[in-house]
Formats: structure tokens, sequence, C-alpha cells
């Protein structure tokens, strides 16, 4: 846990006792501060008071106070400003979330930020797999799951590889990154943000405030980061590499034909070829790649970059190989909570089983309809199901299941009688999990636990 003494005898509000809310509260409870905790669920609120944490009385007047510490994903401006954030503003209050406590406590240790709609988690975890290749002092955390105060202290010499989500780096007035990576934007969270130029600023925050080097590393394969990385080039303020998986990014990294080529200085070097790399399939994962030049930018050798990639495990839900039977893999995809997140594992296999499905989001999955001709067969679920299916017809053949375990027995059935070349069962949603699961690893939990009851290990290498 990192402490946070700067709060000692102070008065401090916090805002939600999810993950990030209760890390903050024990590491503020243990330096020593006076911390009242608030949450609008009664089960929350309980689970709060019976860890001895005093219950804030939203009606008392918050004179006193010093910091509120605001959980993430709870609306402070749009679509509606929760009225303790708007009394807290209204004093002169700032809000601010367990990230930026832990930048307040650990100025000695260096910063890597890692933002973008999509890959930021895999980012994170492989450049601080890199750092530790490297025999770097690194802690990895943030919007990953992790929350900032659990990590340890690291101090000087120490790195923090943090993942920062749109909502986070509006509460991190102390950021100041020595390296910040912005990956990619897409549209997600337009709600939270007022729409896409909200959404757009609080993504540009990655950059805002850096420490020397102030490097930026930004993705030019999309027009938002685009025109972000001509501005960042126009401000002078930064050394701004750009990266990308599909063009050649003078002065920065790219992809070709699969080799990682760092163009930064007068001669590109090759770093690694990612088509050996197993654990970052497509191109999708060539940028998350390129984007591991943030140990470049923290002197760390192409050979310990080459190594760490090389070496690193993958993500769990994220393209997660479960299990092999005969020629059929079952990948665990359940962190594609949008079409954009399923299209980048659509793109990597070829006679896909596509299990598909949740709670819909805006546009469904027309977009994806250029990859359609690789899905042999669709098994849908949740309440997007009739909605895909309308979209499938005629084109790729599919079938509706009320819960998830049918869908994958059916689907790894007619896989294994199938027995076509790199045949794939994919839990690829396309949908948030809640009309069906707590969150998305409850789903890909549960995916994995049921391949693996019907097709135990055993079978791997049959
Ligand atoms: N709550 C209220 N009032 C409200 C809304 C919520 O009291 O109006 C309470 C809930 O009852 C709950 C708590 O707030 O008890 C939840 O807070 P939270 O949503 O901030 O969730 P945490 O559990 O603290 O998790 C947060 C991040 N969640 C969000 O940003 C939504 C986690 O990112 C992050 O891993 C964790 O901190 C540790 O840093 C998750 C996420 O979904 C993975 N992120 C979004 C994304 O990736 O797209 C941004």
């Amino acid at each position: 846990m990192v402490p946070t003494f700067r709060y000692a005898g102070e008065k401090v509000v916090v805002m939600g006792l999810g993950k990030s809310g209760l890390s903050a509260a024990a590491s503020l409870r243990a330096s020593g501060a006076d911390v009242a905790v608030w949450d609008d669920q009664p089960a929350s609120l309980a689970q709060g008071a019976a860890k001895g944490f005093r219950t804030f009385d939203g009606a008392a007047p918050l004179s006193g106070v010093r910091a509120v510490v605001w959980s993430p994903g709870i609306p402070h401006t749009y679509p509606q400003p929760h009225s303790l954030a708007t009394k807290a503003r209204a004093q002169n209050i700032p809000l601010a979330c367990d990230v930026d406590l832990l930048l307040e406590a650990q100025t000695d240790a260096s910063v890597v930020g890692i933002t973008g709609t999509n890959g930021k988690s895999t980012t994170t975890a492989l450049t601080a797999h890199i750092f530790a290749t490297a025999g770097r002092k690194v802690a990895a955390g943030g919007n990953i799951g992790i929350p900032a105060l659990d990590l340890e202290p690291l101090g000087l010499g120490g790195t923090y590889v943090l993942e920062l989500s749109s909502y986070q780096l509006e509460l991190v007035p102390h950021l100041a990154c020595e390296t910040a990576v912005l990956l990619n934007i897409t549209a997600d969270h337009l709600d939270r943000h007022g729409g896409m130029d909200g959404y757009i600023a609080a993504k540009r925050r990655i950059f805002s405030h850096q420490r020397p080097p102030r490097v930026a590393i930004i993705g030019i394969d999309d027009p938002h980061c685009a025109a972000l990385y001509d501005a960042l080039r126009r401000d002078g303020l930064h050394t701004v590499w750009p990266i990308s998986a599909k063009q050649a990014a003078p002065g920065g990294f790219h992809v070709q034909d699969g080799k990682l080529i760092d163009a930064t200085g007068p001669r590109p070097t090759t770093i690694i070829d990612l088509t050996t790399v197993a654990r970052l399939p497509g191109v999708h994962n060539w940028q998350n790649a390129a984007a591991a030049a943030a140990a470049r930018a923290s002197g760390i050798s192409y050979d310990a970059i080459a190594e760490g990639m090389r070496t690193f495990p993958g993500l769990k839900h994220r393209q997660e190989l479960v299990q092999q039977v005969a020629n059929v893999s079952f990948v665990n995809d359940s962190k594609a909570t949008n079409a954009d997140a399923a299209e980048k594992a659509l793109a990597c296999y070829q006679n896909i089983y596509w299990i598909a499905g949740g709670r819909p989001k805006e546009g469904g999955i027309r977009s994806l309809a250029p990859l359609f001709g690789r899905i042999r067969h669709a098994f849908l679920i949740g309440e997007a199901a009739d909605d895909f299916a309308d979209t499938l017809d005629d084109q790729v053949p599919f079938a509706l299941y009320e819960d998830m375990e049918s869908a994958i027995a059916e689907a790894g059935a007619m896989a294994l009688k199938d027995q076509l070349p790199g045949a794939t069962v994919l839990l690829s949603p396309a949908c948030a999990s809640f009309d069906m699961f707590k969150s998305f690893e409850e789903r890909g939990d549960r995916f994995r636990a049921e391949v693996l009851k019907l097709w135990p290990k055993r079978e791997m290498s049959a």
C-alpha cells in the first residue's frame, strides 16, 4: 500500500466504495487522515461501515474538508453532476481520484501514463513487463484493475506504469508523466464527457504538465489522434514520437510486415519480428507493441524490449487462449465490450465460431460486416441477440441461446465436428456484460470455467 501522509490529520471524504474508493480510504486511514466515506448504494455503504469507516453525513456542510476522493465511475459533470460534486466545487474543494493521491505521494518515482480507447491494458501490462525484464523497479496499476494506492511505494528509481481512463484523466490534477502514451481514440463514454470534444479533451490531458524528458507517444492511425499529433508537434513542448501499425511513422515507431521498427534515429532499426510473438496477435497488438517505445524513452535496450515482448504472458479476457482441442482453439475475449474491440479479435482468426451479445452498444455490429466472411456460425446471447440476428441475417448462420453455457457447448461441438483449419471458438461479445453478468471479468471467468469443464486440460495435446 502507498501511504498518503500529506493528508494526516486532515478531513477527507471518499466518494464511492468500489475498488478505488476502498483502497483510497484504507491508505488515508492508515496514514492518519480523518476519513468519512459515502456510496449511493446502501449495500456498498454497509460494506464500508463493516470495515470500520465513518459514514459521511450527506446533509452536513463540507467545512474543513481538505479533499474529496472521487471514484472515477461516478459522474461529476456530465450527464448530470452528482450533488456532492456540485457541493464540493461550490466550496472550492478539489475532486481527485486515487491515482492523484499516488502521484502526490510518490513524486520521486517516474510515471509512464497510458491511455487510449482500446489496447491500454495490454500496453500497460506489456510496458511494465519490459521494464521488469530490464531489471527496473516497476509497478503497474490504475484502470487496469489494480487501484493505484494498492501498489508498493517505489520512490526514487522506480517507475509507475499507469493505465489512465478518460474518467481518471479528469481527476488527476497532479499528473506529470515523464512519458505519456495515447494509443487511439474512437467514440466511447460520450455521455460522461458531454460528447466527442469532451472525450478528446480528457484524453489529451495525459500530455499535461509533463516532466523531462517529456516524451509524448501518440498513435497516428485514427483521425482524432493524427490531429492531436500535429497539434503537439506545433506546440513544441514535447519530444513527440508517432506510432503506427499501418503506415510508416517517420521520427517514431511503426510496424511493417510484422517488424517493429524504431525510426527515431538517422538509421531505422528493427527491434523484433512481431509475427513470432504468440501473445501479441493482430495489427491492434502491433500498435500496442509500438507504444512500448515508452521503454526506449527510459533508456531500455532493444534486447530487453524484444525479450520482454517474447516472454509477455498476455492478459486475461483479451484474446486469452483458454484451451486447444484437436485443431480447435477456445479464446476468451470477454473484454471486447464494443464492436470496435471485437473487430480486432475477429480480424485475427479464420473459421470463427463466434459467441456474441449482451447489453448492446450504439451501432450494434453493423461495422463488423467486412469480417462476416470469417464467421462460420454465430451463437447469440443476451439483450442484443435479436438485433445481432437481424444484422447477420442471410450473411452468417446463427442461433440464439438463453445462456452462455449452452452457446459454448454448441459452438465447441460444431467446431470439433467441422474440423476446419484454424477453427476458433471465440467469445468476443461486442457488448457490455451487465444484462447477464456482474462484469466482463465474470463473463470471461465463466467462459473459461465452462470450456475447461467440457474439454478438460488433459485434452490440450489431443
Ligand atoms: N457509485 C455511487 N454513485 C453513483 C455511481 C456509483 O455511489 O452515482 C458507487 C457504486 O455504488 C460503487 C462505486 O461507486 O460502489 C464504484 O466506483 P467506480 O465506478 O469508480 O468503480 P471502482 O470499483 O472504484 O473501479 C474504478 C474503475 N471503474 C470505472 O472507472 C467505472 C475501474 O475501471 C478501475 O479498474 C478501478 O477503479 C481501479 O483503478 C474499470 C472500468 O470499467 C475497469 N473502466 C472504464 C473503462 O475501462 O472503460 C473507464
